[in-house]
């Protein structure tokens, strides 16, 4: 019989990713939705009729509780966020609400569905170390999370792990350094500048406006990682797992890259910094050690950094010369 597995946040990047890695394995699939993401379905046009969407929310436990009696699921992954890092510190409240609560909702959900049988990701985030305190960081590293987000996604973190040794379920944690694909949201850093340049180069803008260029983040590739989630609750015990490749690099040297994918060599007249886009309070530096990982999943992850930067570029360019919808 096949597995079932219920996504939620499946209209997202990591989501949709996720939803088609768990369709070769042959899972039946089903995806909360909320009434408004449904407009926001281009990521898994492909793959619709394959899956089933249900109507839910994070923020409401009886719209969990009748999801899980219904679909009665043997894997749930918890991919709904609010994502974005700089909004967090616009709409604290509903972070936390999101992030943080609605993971005790969900694990309550299955709870009160009484089967302990049902396994549990968490798409937690290395925002949680935010002002790190070692270098690499690892599983044990101490968390000091310098955002709205960070705190909402170290709680969700301590959640799984509190709800694991209260109630002895199976729930684990993947502790994700920056995981990035050609199906980012236009407002993270990558997608802004892989997009930006690719306009640049056709003539359809003069100039990208970020904020801080020198922060150093661990970046990775969502369909490489998607994966290893799955992988995670494959395990005969619940665990946390850091997810990074333990190279980094900053912001500059993404746009030097995405620059030079494009044979544009004089870019620094392209890029204007805006303090609009700097945040109250910095992540400057992210890398991880996937060592745990490696040793009990085989985490190998084979693109590089390079390789991250040419491929968005590369999708951002046919996209534009398509003239197709960008989001
Ligand atoms: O792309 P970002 O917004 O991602 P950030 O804040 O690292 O968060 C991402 O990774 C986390 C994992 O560590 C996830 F949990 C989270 O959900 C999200 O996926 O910003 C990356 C860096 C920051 O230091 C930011 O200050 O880029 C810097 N930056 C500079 N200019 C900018 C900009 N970021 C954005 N979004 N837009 C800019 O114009």
């Amino acid at each position: 019989m096949d597995r079932i597995a219920l996504i939620t946040g499946i209209t997202g990047m990591a989501g949709s990713h996720l939803a088609e890695y768990l369709l070769t394995q042959d899972y039946k699939i089903f995806g909360l939705v909320r009434r408004s993401s449904t407009d926001n379905l281009w990521r898994i046009k492909k793959i619709l009729n394959r899956i089933e969407l249900m109507n839910g929310d994070i923020t409401d436990q009886s719209s969990l509780d009748r999801a899980i009696n219904l679909i009665k699921p043997n894997e749930v992954y918890n991919l709904c966020a609010q994502s974005f890092v700089s909004d967090s510190w616009k709409t604290p409240e509903s972070t936390f609400d999101i992030n943080a609560l609605g993971v005790m909702r969900l694990l309550e959900a299955t709870r009160n569905f009484g089967n302990k049988d049902i396994k549990i990701f968490q798409s937690s985030s290395s925002e949680q170390f935010g002002r790190i305190l070692e270098t690499p960081q690892t599983e044990e590293t101490p968390p000091y999370p310098r955002s709205p987000y960070g705190i909402s996604k170290l709680a969700g973190y301590w959640i799984v792990k509190n709800w694991r040794e209260s109630y002895n379920v199976f729930a684990s944690n993947a502790i994700s350094f920056n995981y990035t694909s050609y199906r980012r949201g236009l407002e993270f850093v990558e997608r802004k500048i892989s997009l930006g340049v690719a306009k640049i180069y056709l003539g359809l803008a003069d100039c990208i406006e970020l904020g801080n260029l020198d922060a150093k983040r661990d970046w990775g590739w969502a369909e490489e990682y998607v994966t290893f989630f799955h992988k995670i609750l494959q395990l005969d015990e619940p665990n946390d797992f850091v997810l990074a490749t333990g190279e980094t690099h900053s912001v500059k040297e993404f746009l030097e890259l995405a620059f030079q994918y494009f044979e544009i060599s004089d870019w620094q007249r392209y890029v204007k910094q805006n303090p609009k886009f700097m945040r109250p309070a910095e992540v400057d530096y992210l890398c991880g050690d996937a060592t745990k990982a490696k040793e009990k999943l085989g985490f190998e992850p084979k693109m590089k950094f390079k390789d991250i930067v040419y491929e968005m570029c590369k999708s951002d360019i046919e996209r534009l010369q398509r003239g197709d919808k960008i989001e």
